[in-house]
C-alpha cells in the first residue's frame, strides 16, 4: 500500500482528507498521531515543518503532501475515482476552490479560534479575538445559508472538495456557535452531509474522542 495518512480522527482538518479517501475507497494506511506524544509530534514535524496534520505520504510517487485541500486535489489527480472532487470544467473548478477557501478561512478558522481559546491557561485567553471570530461566523453562516437555498451540495448536483471543507467547518461550527432559526438551509445541508456514507464513517470514527473537544468555560 503506497499511501499513508498521518492524522487524528478528531482533528477537524483531517476529516477533509478522510472524506476524500472514503468517497473513492482509496486504500491507505492510517497513522494516528498523538500530538501530546513528543516522539510522534517530532515525526510529524519531520514530514511537514509546520507540524499540523493531515499529511499524506505517497511512497509510490515519493511525495509528501501536507494541507487538506492540497491532499484532496492530489487524490483527485493521481488516485482518481468515480467521485470527482474537482470538476473538469475550469470555471466550476475555480468556484469549487473558492467555496473550499470560504469554508476553511471564514468558518473553520474562526471556529478553531473559539474552540482552541478554551484550551488556553487562565489569563492568556483572547476574548476580543473570540468576539471577532463569533462575528465572522455569523456573517459566514448567513452567506452559506444563502448559497444553500436550492438544496443539494455546495456546488449543486455533484459532491466536491467544497463539501469536504464544509463538513468539519459546519459540524464543529454548529457545536461552538449553533446555527440560528434563520439558518434553515444550512442546518438542512449539514444533515445531508452527515447522512453521506463517507461523512457518517468519519463521524463514527471520531465519536470515541468527542469527549476531548474542549467545552465552553
Ligand atoms: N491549513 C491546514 C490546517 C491544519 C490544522 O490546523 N490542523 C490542526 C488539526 S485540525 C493541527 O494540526 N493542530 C495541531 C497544532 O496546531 O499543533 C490544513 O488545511 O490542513
Amino acid at each position: 500500500m503506497s499511501l499513508t495518512l498521518h492524522f487524528h480522527p478528531l482533528a477537524s482538518f483531517c476529516w477533509k482528507a478522510l472524506i476524500a479517501l472514503y468517497e473513492n475507497d482509496i486504500p491507505f494506511r492510517p497513522n494516528l498521531v498523538d500530538l501530546g506524544n513528543p516522539a510522534e509530534r517530532a515525526a510529524l514535524l519531520k514530514l511537514w515543518g509546520i507540524g499540523k496534520f493531515p499529511v499524506l505520504r505517497d511512497d509510490a510517487r515519493d511525495q509528501t503532501v501536507p494541507e487538506s485541500s492540497i491532499i484532496v486535489e492530489y487524490l483527485d489527480s493521481y488516485y482518481r475515482g468515480r467521485v470527482r472532487l474537482i470538476p473538469e470544467d475550469p470555471a466550476r473548478a475555480l468556484q469549487t476552490r473558492l467555496r473550499d477557501r470560504f469554508y476553511d478561512l471564514y468558518v473553520h478558522l474562526p471556529m478553531q479560534k473559539i474552540v482552541t481559546d478554551r484550551l488556553r491557561p487562565e489569563g492568556k485567553r483572547d476574548p476580543y479575538g473570540v468576539e471577532e471570530a463569533r462575528a465572522q461566523l455569523h456573517t459566514s453562516y448567513a452567506m452559506a445559508d444563502q448559497q444553500m437555498k436550492n438544496g443539494g451540495w455546495a456546488m449543486g448536483e455533484d459532491f466536491s472538495l467544497a463539501d469536504c471543507a464544509a463538513v468539519p467547518s459546519l459540524f464543529y461550527g454548529n457545536m461552538a456557535v449553533p446555527f440560528g432559526e434563520a439558518q434553515k438551509n444550512l442546518s438542512a445541508y449539514l444533515e445531508r452531509l452527515k447522512a453521506r456514507p463517507s461523512v457518517a464513517r468519519v463521524l463514527k470514527e471520531a465519536e470515541p474522542y468527542f469527549q476531548m473537544v474542549p467545552k465552553e468555560p
